[in-house]
């Protein structure tokens, strides 16, 4: 009898030692993990403190044209269902704008991409944006290219500079497309915490022909796509197949947004760069590209988290284009161009 107590005893001993021995090493564990953690989580913390937000303060005895609740833009939406406006020429003052935003210095961050042959509209694109986009403001352009020593010499104003980073080139234009979305979240987490304000992510492919500047900013900007806006729901180029994670069904979609021009906060424009590629890589595992790369997965994305702001089709015309009567300038425009001659495949 005495025998089995101290069996017993000796076996719940040795089970609360396994037991201790356990907990110590999964809570210990579980410690290392936290400790792994913080630093992503302080980095993000980062960059959501970094993305600050402006109050409209006028300067002084500044003089401006009065605004009227009854004159004004009455042939296109200038604000959605949701309240979010929509920035055509005539809805705003240029100068009111500039003088909101000038007194807080701000620093706005645009990325280009010229892979492969591309780079030869580079001397254009940038040339022009001396002349139109940001002007006055500080601005870092971000060129993408696996032709460093092609991008041409731009001499850039004040407070702007170009800044050149090498990427890999690829065999399929599809695949450079797509890719844009994984290096602009890079970029974001990597360079431009504390350093920038805003960011524009534009095709090389255009040229600016007026003003583009501080009535463009917002914490999620989309350029609503010269092609479809006049289309009804059942004309907008979204991905179709429900196995794709760009899937939009024909009973939903506000607009066709551009993949072309998109922008924003730090923290909107990385969410939604670090979500696109994420769903294109998994949609590519299951062998399926969605039909516009990563601008139907844009366009789903922008369907889910609704635009603050939304640029018309002024913000990217195409060449091609006949002029519609609403189009009263063309401030960045497609240029046209033959794919079969500066594509690397198709
Ligand atoms: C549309 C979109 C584009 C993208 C694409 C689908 C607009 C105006 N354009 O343009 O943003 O969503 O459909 O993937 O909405 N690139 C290179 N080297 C290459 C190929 C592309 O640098 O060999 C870069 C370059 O910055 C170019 C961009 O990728 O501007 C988009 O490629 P595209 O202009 O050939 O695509 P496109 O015209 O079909």
């Amino acid at each position: 009898m005495h025998f089995i107590v101290t069996k017993t005893l000796t076996v719940v001993l040795l089970s609360a030692v396994v037991l201790g021995v356990l907990y110590c090493f999964m809570s210990q564990s579980d410690r290392e993990s936290h400790v792994q953690e913080i630093p992503a989580i302080f980095r993000y913390a980062e960059l959501y403190a970094s993305s600050r937000s402006f109050r409209h303060v006028a300067a002084d005895q500044q003089k401006y044209e009065k605004p009227s609740v009854v004159k004004g833009r009455t042939d296109v939406m200038t604000i959605t269902p949701w309240l979010a406006p929509v920035i055509w020429e005539g809805t705003f003052n240029p100068v009111l704008l500039d003088n909101i935003y000038r007194p807080h210095n701000i620093t706005v961050a645009a990325t280009v991409f010229a892979v492969g042959k591309y780079v030869k509209f580079l001397k254009e694109f940038l040339e022009t944006a001396e002349q139109h986009f940001f002007v006055g403001f500080n601005v870092n352009m971000y060129v993408f290219t696996d032709r460093p020593v092609e991008v041409p010499p731009v001499k850039m104003a004040a407070g702007r500079q170009l800044l050149v980073r090498l990427v890999p080139s690829s065999s399929r234009w599809q695949e450079i497309s797509a890719r844009r979305m994984e290096i602009i979240q890079k970029l974001i987490e990597d360079e431009l915490v504390d350093q920038t304000d805003y960011i524009f992510c534009l095709d090389v492919d255009s040229l600016f022909h007026a003003r583009w500047g501080t009535e463009s900013l917002g914490d999620l900007v989309a350029v609503i796509h010269p092609g479809y806006f006049k289309a009804d729901r059942g004309g907008l180029d979204y991905e179709r197949r429900p196995a794709s994670r760009a899937y939009i069904s024909p009973e939903e979609g506000d607009f066709y947004y551009c993949g072309g021009a998109f922008g924003g906060s730090l923290k909107e424009v990385r969410l939604l760069a670090k979500t696109c590629y994420e769903n294109f890589k998994a949609d590519a595992k299951e062998n399926i590209e969605a039909i516009w790369q990563e601008e139907s997965h844009l366009n789903r994305y922008m369907w889910v988290n609704k635009p603050s702001k939304l640029l018309s089709p002024e913000y990217l015309w195409q060449d091609f284009a006949a002029r519609e009567p609403e189009i009263q300038i063309v401030r960045f425009s497609g240029i046209v161009k033959n794919y079969a001659d500066i594509r690397p495949n198709k």
